[in-house]
């Protein structure tokens, strides 16, 4: 990866995951100021855009994402980080060793990734293709001194296990798709965030009837103390997970983001698609459910080289709620 200048602190605007709301995404940019020259958008100053991933599936309008999106990074106008969507599809179409999907074509991971086999991979598996072979290229996370950006959590951890490896390397693609090993590990961590198991034999089941034997663990903002229970660990806040406290040997399987370290901004946890809120002093979620059946937020975060947020920074464009014929999540 290349160094940045630690010395010189670059405006940017970092947008959530846009999941194929194209519309949503250009009516961003518009509000941010952003300006559509020869059918690619720049900012008239020094601003540039960073991305958080997860420009796939769930949307209308995947490939018009996907467009608007590269345009802006072979400009030199935006930076990009790859999602868990991204990394997903990179399985899904990549076989192993064995000959087999690294992503196995079971019904919950097809519906996943539905909308993008409908829009794109089904119709036109050349352009596809070239669509995969740019996601290799793509970081799993960036440094950029004041602020750091990753799709999902920060971990020092991971960040160091991944180094400056991408998709690209074959060698890296199999290994983070091969359970147990320290690189799967250490990208589950960037690109889903941490999980913390629930104690043999407990188990929840959310309002949307979805079975879960774990819960997504809160890694940044005040510490946890010694004895938390799952429903205080849980984010985004639920009154779901249960109010049992996680026994030792299950916490502490993460490391956590300490408030004294740089500004962080990830996406991912779609937070409820209301007005942004403050989480932590120095963490930035900027996932607001854009793809929600019933309507939901692209936001942004208009960073300057603050280490601590400011409310009124965050920009956000609306999503209207899904028509019927339109794609499923
Ligand atoms: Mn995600």
């Amino acid at each position: 990866m290349k160094k940045p200048n630690m010395n010189v602190i670059k405006p940017y605007d970092i947008i959530g995951d846009i999941h194929g709301h194209a519309d949503a995404l250009d009516a961003l940019l518009r509000k941010l100021d952003y300006e559509k020259i020869n059918g690619i958008w720049r900012h008239p100053e020094d601003r540039k855009v960073i991305f958080v991933g997860d420009f796939i599936d769930r949307g209308p309008k995947i490939r018009e994402t996907l467009k608007t999106v590269r345009a802006m990074v072979d400009a030199g106008n935006a930076v990009a980080v790859i999602g868990n969507h991204e990394w997903n599809a990179l399985r899904y179409h990549t076989c192993g060793p064995d000959g087999a999907p690294l992503r196995p074509h079971t019904t919950k991971n097809e519906k996943q990734h539905r909308a993008t086999l409908e829009q794109i991979a089904t119709p036109d598996p050349e352009e596809w293709n070239e669509w995969l072979a740019w996601f290799k290229k793509v970081p799993l996370y960036l440094d950029l001194g004041g602020v750091r950006i990753v799709h999902a959590a920060w971990c020092k951890n991971a960040t160091a296990m991944v180094g400056d490896r991408r998709f690209a390397d074959d060698a890296f693609l199999l290994a983070a798709s091969t359970e147990g090993t320290p690189e799967n590990a250490a990208v589950k961590t960037l690109l889903n965030g941490p999980e913390t198991l629930l104690p043999a034999g407990i188990e929840f089941t959310d309002k949307e009837g979805h079975t879960h034997e774990d819960i997504r663990a809160r890694w940044f903002g005040p510490r946890h103390g010694e004895r938390v229970t799952y429903r205080e660990l849980v984010f985004p806040a639920s009154e779901e997970p249960p109010a049992v406290e996680v026994p030792a040997e299950l916490l502490g399987g993460h490391s956590h983001y300490g408030e004294e370290e740089p500004m962080v901004i990830f996406g991912h946890y779609w937070l409820p698609p209301a007005a942004p809120s403050i989480l932590a002093k120095n963490a930035v979620c900027v996932d607001y459910s854009v793809a929600s059946k019933t309507g939901g937020l692209l936001a942004a975060y208009r960073w300057d080289g603050e280490n601590e947020v400011n409310l009124n920074k965050f920009v956000w464009a609306e999503s209207k709620p899904r028509g019927i014929g339109e794609a499923a999540p």
